[in-house]
């Protein structure tokens, strides 16, 4: 029988995640330090035998450039790139722009932690007179203003997310297609909160370092068989807690 594969992939460190701040949609480039974390998971999945023959990221600079210094360490310069806002970061509304840290020490750890973690409740909303609403972002003309989020909870990016994991993901795969996918934090929990079925209350506790490949292995009806992290335990846990901990008020 066939295995297939799916690696996932977080971006590289971003210029806001060094400087803590609540990103969501906003378009950041990634930090010469990013570059380097990308470059390092290309090489990982090339010492580890990984080839491809499509890849998918969202719409934001920060996750095509990682996918760009992943191909380059993997000359499929050639392969196809669909990139599209579904992978997007979820939105985090008014939040966006606001230092985590400094969010905490205002409203306090548990509140931040509800915004940033909590499956169901999203962050403050934005208006749509607000400049970081969707709406005044060139790449998103074309796009039905009802589908543009205010703001969205991870409830909300499951919803927004599965219909193109299951509409242009899942028909490759299913082809045979060896499938990178290259996102964010928060659009990857989606995504594995879907596929290894977590409850709402295990996905709170679980965070996704940058630029660490997780391979999913699916049988040939795309049950999901394993998953793993080509990194090894005690550096992965040490990466998620890191995750975990940007929102604790610094005194
Ligand atoms: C981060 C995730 O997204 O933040 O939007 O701030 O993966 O694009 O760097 P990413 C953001 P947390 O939910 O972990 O605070």
């Amino acid at each position: 029988t066939k295995i297939h594969r799916v690696v996932f992939v977080r971006h590289g460190e971003s210029t806001w995640n060094k400087e803590n701040r609540f990103t969501g949609w906003t378009d950041v480039q990634l930090t010469p330090n990013g570059i380097e974390e990308a470059k390092f998971a290309g090489q990982l999945l090339k010492q580890n035998g990984f080839q491809f023959d499509v890849a998918f990221t969202s719409v934001l600079t920060r996750a095509i450039m990682t996918y760009n210094n992943i191909a380059t360490e993997l000359g499929c310069h050639y392969i196809p790139v669909h990139k599209h806002w579904r992978l997007n970061e979820r939105h985090y509304g008014a939040l966006q722009g606001l230092n985590k840290a400094e969010t905490a020490a205002k409203h306090g750890e548990e509140q931040v932690t509800l915004w940033r973690r909590s499956y169901d409740i999203p962050p403050p909303e934005l208006t749509l007179e607000d400049e970081r609403h969707p709406q005044h972002d060139p790449r998103y003309q074309g796009l039905p203003l009802d589908v543009l989020p205010k703001t969205e909870s991870l409830k909300i990016t499951v919803d927004r997310v599965l219909p193109y994991w299951y509409d242009s993901i899942c028909p490759q795969v299913l082809q045979g297609k060896n499938v990178i996918v290259v996102a964010h934090g928060n659009s990857l929990r989606a995504i594995v909160k879907h596929l290894s079925q977590m409850s709402d209350k295990d996905i709170i506790k679980y965070n996704i370092p940058t630029a660490c490949p997780l391979v999913y292995e699916f049988d040939e009806t795309l049950k999901p068989i394993k998953n793993y992290y080509l990194l090894n335990e005690k550096e992965l846990k040490e990466r998620m807690e890191a995750v975990a901990n940007q929102a604790k008020a610094k005194l």
